[in-house]
């Protein structure tokens, strides 16, 4: 039978387990990402490993969401960041430089590699024939160490496009249709692989736009063949030695397969507060607008703002509308800068914004009160923006620019002037802003610089063969990593500091909750379906672990989460009956015996102080259940383990 493109790649780098759907499979990593926010927790546990120098291919640290520096926090962070890499052999992309994925696909991605960075939307890399996964800064930290990442094997989809898009529809309007059919969980447990005759209409950048967007998804990964495009692009970038051509064999078989004519899309917007409650931008004609944000990893490259300088060329915007502009990377703003495209930004009053994360991740720009915001990025999570009670709505660029000239939500397609942009011949290169590694002989003396805002990583418990412990809080489905660990500008330069960052520890959903866990010693907290899905912050489970948390029940629970509670050492089980969920009130005791037995059972008996009884699921792999029993990933892997 033949291949599809992921089992191609995983094929080349499979360490052990057998690669049919729902085994166990760890995989050689090539290269690693980390950007920030989460680095710094990621380096902190890469030292604790004790090992000198990365041995991946190539691992690269970007500095791209805490850009603010409202106090000593990030900048101590970003020295921490820029001399613990150097000393062990990571490249280090400065403050400004960029966006990491917008950054990694122009400078370091490599069609057939590996990737894994800690950031869900690391699957950027699918757009240029990457198997590119988000994961927890742990995992990360052991891929740089040279241990392997383990996954469990997806489901193959596949996305067959025929068409063309028609002027004024867009890479964003495909993931948005996709995740009108698909939702937020209908990726889970799949890679989707992109394919048909309408792939070599996209360019790299339309193909990075919608590998990223599969993370709203759900999905493990996402990826698109390599082909002449890609080669054009890379040679491009000057980077023609690095193309490799990639496709899916014509026999391939797939879990299932979803055709999409481009032809037929139109303009698409996600409406609050979840990427997939998409309908069409023309049925939200006229209601007013409040602010417009363009950017982010989704919507930053050159191509999507040469766009956006057209339609703003020689227009004013609104008088009622605020409009930001935060272009992907340094290369993207000079040379919107060099070809007199950022004057028409400019000349048409938006503001434009640091190449970095800002908005997406509420780091400045938050919207006015009850506020409706556009937006280019791909998540619009209650409070995400900063403003708890902004209604945010997620668009293509196009979209967005056209709502920004009305003051009213408006379909790009009703714009009569054609709008002809291509893409440039060659990229204008200068990495002087991504500082290489010391070299070998040069690191081991030099000083790895620490802040006071670098406190010691949390100690997380081994289990003993029973737990009693309250549940602390219920909530319902699709909690997201924003609800569990809020970010923005007050939290996020805290991302080193688990101490602090545990009193914001699910302020969205209940503000008590860190005293309340605390207070509890053991805790367990219960939830609905999809439970952690969104981002990849390890944090979303070193604080709960911090304030006590010992296990989470829920219906389901989103991939990159349940890896991040089995690092920390929390057990997370499943309902066998889905219904016990409403048996259950928040402040009941739980008790949970036998644990290792049940483990291997993979069946676990809980019984509240009530006598209510009921069973969970924990389908764990042998070394999961190892990294548990061993109270975390840390300890495991100091214990040995790889
Ligand atoms: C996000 O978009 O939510 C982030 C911020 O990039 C996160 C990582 C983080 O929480 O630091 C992600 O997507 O993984
Ligand atoms: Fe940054 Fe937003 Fe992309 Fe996350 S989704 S990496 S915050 S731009």
């Amino acid at each position: 039978m033949g291949k599809t493109i992921a089992q191609k790649i995983m094929a080349s780098h499979l360490l052990s387990g057998d690669m049919t759907p729902g085994s166990e499979v760890a995989l050689r990593i090539d290269q690693t990402l980390t950007q920030d926010a989460t680095g710094t927790m990621a380096y902190l546990e890469f030292e604790t490993m004790g090992i000198p120098r990365v041995k991946t291919e190539l691992s690269v640290a970007y500095v791209d969401h805490n850009t603010l520096q409202c106090g000593f926090e990030n900048s101590d962070d970003h020295r921490y960041l820029q001399t613990v890499t150097a000393k062990h052999g990571i490249y280090f992309s400065r403050p400004g430089n960029g966006i990491c994925h917008q950054l990694h696909l122009e400078r370091f991605g490599k069609p057939g590699k590996t990737l894994i960075g800690s950031d869900s939307h690391t699957t950027t890399g699918g757009g240029i024939g990457m198997l590119a996964f988000g994961a927890g800064g742990m995992d990360v930290a052991v891929a740089m160490g040279g241990g392997a990442y383990y996954i469990t094997m997806p489901k193959l989809y596949k996305v067959n496009l025929t068409g063309k898009l028609r002027p004024y529809v867009t890479a964003k309007d495909v993931s948005l249709e996709l995740l009108r059919i698909l939702s937020v969980k209908g990726g889970v447990g799949a890679i989707i692989e992109w394919g048909g005759e309408g792939v070599a209409t996209l360019s790299v950048p339309e193909r990075g736009t919608i590998a990223n967007m599969g993370t709203e998804m759900g999905a493990t990964t996402s990826i698109f063949p390599s082909d002449e495009v890609t080669r054009k692009f890379l040679a491009a970038q000057g980077r023609e030695g690095d193309y490799v051509p990639l496709t899916s064999d014509p026999d391939a078989e797939y879990d299932r397969i979803i055709d999409l004519d481009l032809s037929t899309l139109k303009p698409m917007i996600a409406c609050p507060h979840s990427p997939d409650n998409v309908v069409a931008v023309e049925s939200l004609k006229g209601v007013k607008v409040d602010q417009v944000c363009i950017g982010s990893c989704t919507n930053s490259s050159l191509y999507d703002m040469l766009k956006v300088a057209a339609m703003l060329k020689g227009k004013t915007i609104d008088p009622s509308v605020s409009l930001s502009v935060s272009p992907g990377s340094r290369q993207v703003l000079t040379m919107l800068s060099d070809c007199g495209a950022l004057s028409d930004i400019l000349a048409s009053g938006a503001r434009v914004l640091e190449c970095a994360c800002g908005p997406c991740i509420g780091m400045g720009f938050s919207p006015n009160s009850g506020g409706v915001s556009l937006r280019t990025f791909n998540r619009n999570f209650l409070g995400r923006s900063g403003t708890p009670d902004a209604q945010v709505y997620l668009v293509s660029p196009e979209t967005a620019v056209a709502s920004a000239l009305t003051g009213y939500i408006t379909d790009p397609t009703t714009i009569a002037e054609p709008l002809n942009v291509t893409m440039p011949e060659k990229f204008l290169v200068n990495d002087s802003a991504i500082l290489p590694p010391l070299p070998a002989e040069k690191a081991a003396d030099a000083p790895v610089l620490r802040g006071p805002n670098i406190k010691e990583f949390p100690k997380s418990r081994a289990f003993s063969d029973s737990l009693t412990a309250k549940l602390v809080l219920k909530v319902g489905d699709n909690i997201t990593t924003d609800h569990i660990m809020p970010a923005g500008a007050k939290i996020l330069p805290f991302r080193s500091n688990i101490p602090y960052l545990s009193k914001f520890c699910f302020e969205v959903c209940d503000p008590t909750f860190p005293e309340r866990a605390k207070a509890a010693g053991d805790g367990v907290i219960v939830g609905g379906s999809n439970y952690g899905q969104g981002s990849s912050r390890e944090h979303a489970a070193l604080v709960p672990m911090y304030l006590g948390i010992r296990c989470v029940i829920a219906k389901s629970f989103a991939r990159i989460h349940i890896a991040n509670l089995i690092n920390a050492g929390i057990l997370p089980v499943t309902f066998e009956n889905p219904e016990d969920y409403d048996k259950l009130n928040q402040d009941a005791v739980l008790t949970l015996l036998d644990i290792a037995a049940g483990m291997e059972r993979g069946r676990l008996t809980v019984t509240a102080d009530d006598g209510f009884q009921f069973y969970v699921n924990c389908v764990l792999t042998a070394r999961q259940k190892a990294i548990l029993l061993a109270g975390g990933l840390l300890n495991y892997t100091r214990e040995g383990g790889m």
